[in-house]
């Protein structure tokens, strides 16, 4: 099945074009054929044509399939209706009179197509018994050209006489064709979103809504969830154009019997979705594409959004203009089931012209803006992604994601996760690998008789969202055991070879003069830095007791052996002397046994040996 809408200035016959194609009636309320005017979506539908025009098969199409035809209202008081129509649907028939010409309404939903990016039309020029198609043909593919449609097929007809019908049918196999390459291109195939568009009680089957779905598949007995409430729902009747189906793929209008759901409670604008697919998201980063003849636009603070039959209105908070798309972040005042990748149309009610904007979803989750300037940062964080944001995207803004939130934003090609579900940014993921092993030794170091830093401890200093990451995290000199992470004492080897071999230098002066920590010039001559010394300390190599004064490991139990024969408590000059070395190493070991609590501070610059 292909679903085409009309559009196009009220009067210029579109719904009397809907009519010569199928012979069913697009204007379903009575008001509507007493007023001559389509005030609702009309729909209607048509065996696909062959090449020549004749009835079924060719260009490429199996014989029978068929051809829905969403017919929108022209007026500029439907436009929300004429948006709904649109919304969910590839292809376009626009409607243009050969006597009325180019129009405002014509504009209007122009840039609503251009602005929904639909791709697929052909250009219908109507009435054209009335008067010669030429002009209006001319303007309005000099209209079309610059938008998303591009160059499309241009068809004079005429309803009354029947000329032109013919053509029309041929440019539609084509239309369909170019669709049916674009519909299959899709892969994988996305889940199911339906649109709901119509909701009514048939006696006897209960709930029926009726609606585009644009892609995916529903199935007769499927559980869907009803956004906004995400409130479950059963398939339990199904059908496609007034036939029953066990199925139906997008694009396709279809027809839902629902158990689960009173039938007042469906709405237009509601979707039917796939369970933890989708995202209920109700604040988004977009992208807006400013229109060329306006590149920066005034907003008004509220806007309403549309997305396939929903509307919404959302607050608007620009982020910032780079330099011309514009990144804005909306919070919407009820949940809709967005993609990142997601074409949405922005437009502002109370604008006196057209105000019409299409926009790209980004982020359907986007974080908290909390710090000052956090606006600009995401700007430049969101500058660079396409149009279709990848999971790595997503992961380098926010770092670490659930396999399940990545999902639901519409990734399905995800990297390999690094604990459980968990994905993680990969420079993100190693900086937190780094970073680990300082954060156990200063644990350590200032609680030395603890078994171990707490997982817990750690996942709070790293600011993890999950426990399983710091098991994750816990590689080479890290080990975990119980609940608890420490460093653990490993040979030489884990640092690089230049630092293992100038850290063995050092060790073997100390071996001579246990406390004589080797001093600036020596470091310096030994090609060590504060930086070097903390990675021979992580590794377990040395004991690092102050930026520059590095001791061999087991030097704070042999101080504390030595300090064990003085009379406590001590000075820290008599410390100095009993470990026969200078201020510089001393005061720092001192202190560094006092955060061990090997020793213990008492006032007037003494100490003593705990558990003495
Ligand atoms: N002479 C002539 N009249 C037409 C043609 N197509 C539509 N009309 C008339 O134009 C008026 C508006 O048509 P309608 O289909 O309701 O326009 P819509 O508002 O675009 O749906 C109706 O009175 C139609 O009968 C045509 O090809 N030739
Ligand atoms: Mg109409």
């Amino acid at each position: 099945m292909y679903v085409v809408a009309t559009a196009g200035h009220v009067d210029h016959g579109k719904s009397t074009l809907v009519r010569a194609l199928t012979g069913m009636e697009p204007d379903r309320w009575a008001e509507e054929r007493r007023r001559g005017m389509t005030i609702d979506l009309g729909f209607a539908w048509m065996t696909r044509p062959g090449p020549d025009g004749g009835p079924a098969g060719g260009a490429g199409g199996p014989a029978g399939e068929k051809i829905a035809f969403v017919d929108v209202p022209g007026h500029e008081r439907f436009v929300p209706n004429m948006l709904a129509g649109l919304g969910p649907v590839p292809a376009v028939l626009f409607v243009v009179a050969a006597d009325g010409g180019w129009m405002p309404q014509s504009a209007e939903h122009l840039a609503a197509v251009d602005a929904l990016g639909v791709r697929h039309g052909l250009l219908v020029i109507t009435r054209s018994d009335l008067a010669d198609p030429g002009p209006a043909t001319r303007r309005a593919l000099a209209e079309i050209a610059p938008t998303s449609l591009g160059r499309v097929e241009a068809i004079s007809v005429s309803a009354v006489t029947g000329q032109g019908l013919d053509d029309l049918r041929a440019a539609l196999g084509r239309l369909v064709s170019a669709l049916r390459e674009s519909q299959g291109a899709a892969r994988p195939q996305p889940p199911a979103r339906l649109w709901i568009d119509r909701s009514f009680t048939i006696r006897g089957a209960g709930t029926v809504v009726t609606g585009t779905l644009p892609a995916g598949t529903v199935r007769n007995g499927q559980e869907l969830l009803l956004t906004p409430s995400a409130q479950p729902v059963r398939v339990r009747g199904l059908q496609a154009l007034g036939e029953p189906v066990d199925q139906a793929a997008g694009v396709a209008r279809v027809a839902l019997n629902l158990r689960g759901v009173p039938a007042d409670v469906p709405a237009r604008g509601m979707a039917l979705i796939e369970p933890g697919r989708w995202t209920l998201a109700t604040e988004l980063d977009v992208r807006i594409t400013p229109p060329a003849a306006d590149p920066r636009p005034k907003f008004p603070p509220e806007l309403l959004l549309h997305i396939g039959a929903a509307r919404a209105r959302a607050r608007l908070r620009i982020l910032g203009q780079a330099p011309g798309p514009i990144y804005a972040r909306l919070r919407l005042r009820e949940p809709l089931p967005l993609h990142a990748g997601d074409r949405v149309l922005l437009r502002d009610p109370g604008a006196a012209g057209l105000a019409i904007y299409g926009a790209t979803v980004l982020d359907p989750a986007p974080p908290p803006l909390a710090r000052r300037g956090a606006g600009a940062a995401a700007v430049r964080e969101l500058s660079g992604w396409p149009d279709v944001p990848t999971a790595a995207d997503l992961l380098g803004r926010h770092k670490l994601l659930r396999a399940a939130q990545l999902v639901a934003a519409g990734l399905t090609e995800l990297p390999p996760a690094v604990a459980g579900d968990w994905r993680a940014d990969p420079a993100h993921w190693a900086a937190l690998r780094a970073e680990l092993p300082a954060v156990v030794a200063d644990f350590c170091a200032s609680d030395p008789l603890a078994p171990g830093m707490p997982a817990e401890a750690a996942r709070a200093s790293l600011n993890l969202p999950s426990r399983d990451l710091i098991t994750a995290l816990a590689s080479g000199n890290i080990v975990q055991e119980g609940g608890y992470l420490r460093i653990s004492t490993r040979p030489a080897g884990d640092v690089a070879p230049a630092i293992a071999a100038a850290v063995q230098a050092v060790l073997a002066d100390l071996a001579r003069d246990p406390f004589a920590a080797p001093d600036a010039e020596r470091l310096r001559a030994l090609g060590l830095d504060a930086r070097a010394l903390a990675a021979a300390a992580r590794a377990g190599l040395l004991l690092r007791v102050a930026d520059l004064v590095a001791l061999a490991p087991g030097a704070a139990d042999q101080a504390a052996a030595t300090l064990a024969e003085l009379d406590q408590p001590f000075t820290t000059s008599q410390a100095r002397q009993a470990l026969g070395t200078s201020r510089r190493v001393a005061i720092p070991l001192l202190e560094y046994l006092d955060r061990a609590r090997i020793t213990e501070r008492l006032p007037g610059d003494l100490r003593r040996l705990r558990d003495y």
